[in-house]
């Protein structure tokens, strides 16, 4: 082999060892890892170069990666299997199952990426698959199916519909028709609720107006739907609201699947505002009934993780993203979180951390006033705790 791939691939084999270990941040709520779990540079060598020497020559990288980010997550088959939003050089996101025995480190792609079934011939762009194991025995993906749309001259007018796909294996994807929104006519951030609801499938939306803007859209959607296989949602209740002057005030929506505590639904979700600096994604979470997942039942003030250090910056800086999470058997729950459209992250917390955070964690009272009362009854009980030691 031509020495340059030789170092190539050992470069490759070197990232794919590395283990992983947390970092010194601390906040009780969740730990940081020192290294991304996925980067453009865990994609295989033989997706990018042409190995061929006569072809190439130069040995030049002819389909470049530009980026591995928001990622879907499943354990299946004792494996942690996340479904990455891969973004080549050409600027189109497409997706890949990147497998470990570890939740932290050792993720490496299947040798090819999803060929998704081509059923739709409008569609341009693909990305942010949420991966749901449905009590109806399938996996289900849901994520964005981006088209131009034609009905409006300006060249980035765009419609974002979800698209579903589901199979047993992560190898073999069967397509549905896209899920269709009576009274939203686009959709993006949709994801399919594990269990049924009133005997129906149900998917929390993100109804929105318009491609970028939410509009009327007042927060992330709840909708059933009778046939997943021709989804269609007509009523759509709104559960986590937008607020104003809060994390979520330009949008939110949906992130990891919800996961199940004895308490409530357990959701981890983002939240945008928008700066002089442009968008700022958050991570927060909330807590829904357990007879009821659209019913908001507690809901932590501010986020839950935001863009921090190094995190801060790539492609979209200031964004933290979460469509993936996996809850494991002994307790301990891995977030895949991705920064700023570049990398992917994990953050390592367990059921017992994320129901004290969710439930006895301060809901955010809305104006600096309160804020202040609220943090000064906070130091006058620990100054009275700290003086009586
Ligand atoms: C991008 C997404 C982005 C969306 C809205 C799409 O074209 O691929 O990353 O979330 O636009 O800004
Ligand atoms: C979108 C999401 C993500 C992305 C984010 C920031 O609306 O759907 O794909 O991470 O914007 O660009």
């Amino acid at each position: 082999m031509n020495p340059i791939y030789k170092r190539m691939f050992a470069e490759y084999a070197r990232l794919i060892h590395e283990k992983n270990e947390k970092t010194s941040f601390y906040n009780g709520i969740f730990s940081r890892y020192k290294n991304p779990v996925l980067t453009r540079d865990h994609i295989p060598p033989f997706w990018k170069y042409d190995f061929d020497e006569e072809r190439n020559p130069f040995c030049m990288e002819r389909l470049g990666v530009n980026a591995t980010m928001n990622s879907g997550a499943i354990k299946l088959d004792g494996k942690y299997c996340l479904v990455a939003r891969v973004e080549g050089n050409d600027r189109k996101s497409f997706f890949a199952v990147a497998r470990s025995d570890s939740p932290v480190d050792g993720f490496v792609f299947d040798d090819y990426p999803i060929l998704l079934p081509d059923t739709c011939p409008e569609e341009t762009n693909v990305y942010d698959m949420r991966l749901t194991l449905h009590e109806d025995g399938w996996i289900y993906g849901v994520f964005c199916s981006e088209s131009k749309d034609t009905s409006n001259p300006d060249l980035s007018a765009a419609v974002a519909a979800a698209g579903i796909v589901r199979t047993k294996n992560l190898v073999d994807f069967e397509r549905l028709p896209n899920l269709k929104t009576i009274n939203s006519p686009q959709q993006r951030n949709v994801c399919l609720h594990p269990e049924f609801v009133n005997g129906k499938y149900a998917f929390y939306t993100r109804p929105m107006d318009d491609f970028i803007e939410t509009g009327s859209g007042g927060g992330i959607g709840f909708g059933l739907c009778d046939d997943i296989t021709h989804a269609i949602i007509d009523e759509e209740i709104i559960t986590s609201k937008r607020k104003y002057h809060t994390i979520t005030e330009a949008k939110n929506g949906a992130g990891a699947v919800p996961i199940k505590t004895d308490r409530g639904w357990i959701h981890i979700a983002h939240g945008v505002r928008n700066t002089a600096a442009g968008l700022r994604y958050v991570i927060y979470a909330f807590a829904t009934a357990l007879n009821d997942p659209s019913r908001v039942i507690a809901e932590p003030s501010g986020y839950m993780i935001a863009p921090l250090g190094s995190e801060r910056v790539g492609d979209v800086s200031n964004v933290t993203f979460v469509n993936g999470a996996i809850a494991d058997d002994d307790g301990k729950v891995y977030i895949y979180y991705a920064s700023s459209d570049t990398r992917l992250h994990v953050a390592e917390t367990d059921i017992e951390r994320l129901k004290d955070y969710v439930f006895n964690t301060p809901e955010d009272p809305l104006r600096s006033v309160k804020c202040v009362e609220q943090r000064r009854k906070l130091i006058a009980e620990n100054l009275k705790i700290l003086r009586e030691r």
